[in-house]
């Protein structure tokens, strides 16, 4: 049974199996965690990243970590939000649901996660954070080999968001 962590930092600095990456359809790179990512794992990520197709809203792809001391990269496509009622809640689990299915073909041990869609893509944090907390937590039930998952908040106002997540959450 895999423990959860809460951390506020930069993802890039995690030592874990897999962090994973809030990326757009395209996969080439951009700005926020994004962009963070591809500066601290060097030109070899984006090189691996252009032989892909892209990846739809919702789905996720495996990249290595290079240059950054996580293993892999998964690379994970949220919802923009666009007021709450264009399916924002089903494909923002889907997209940490698609991100676990990854580690776990891979066996990944340990998982860090940023606050996907909450920040260039607007979701309002609060409700991100439940929905992150909650397919998480569901999802690694089914995932003996997860030992440690930490959703990692970059700023004050999404540590405290993931805070009540975790501490209300079933
Ligand atoms: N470590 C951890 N979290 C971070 C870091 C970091 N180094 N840097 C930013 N965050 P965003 P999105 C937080 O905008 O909303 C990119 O251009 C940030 O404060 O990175 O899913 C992609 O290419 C926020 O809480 O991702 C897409 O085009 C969270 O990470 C688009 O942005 C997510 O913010 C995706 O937008």
């Amino acid at each position: 049974m895999a423990t959860f962590e809460l951390i506020q930092g930069d993802i890039t600095t995690i030592a874990v199996d897999a962090i994973v990456n809030a990326a757009n359809s395209s996969l080439q790179g951009g700005g926020g965690v994004d962009g963070a990512i591809h500066r601290a794992a060097g030109p070899g990520l984006l090189a691996e990243c252009f032989q892909m197709n892209g990846c739809p809203t919702g789905e996720a792809r495996l990249t290595g970590g290079y240059d950054l001391p996580a293993k892999f990269v998964i690379h994970a496509v949220g919802p923009r939000w666009r007021g709450g009622n264009h399916g924002e809640v089903g494909l923002l689990a889907a997209t940490y649901r698609s991100a676990l299915a990854l580690a776990k073909e891979c066996d990944v041990r340990s998982i860090a996660f940023p606050a996907i869609s909450c920040g260039i893509y607007g979701y309002p944090v609060e409700e991100a954070a439940r929905v992150a907390v909650d397919t998480v937590r569901k999802h690694a039930a089914g995932m003996p080999e997860l030992e440690r998952g930490i959703f990692v908040c970059f700023d004050e106002k999404t540590y405290e968001a993931y805070d009540v997540a975790l501490n209300t959450a079933e």
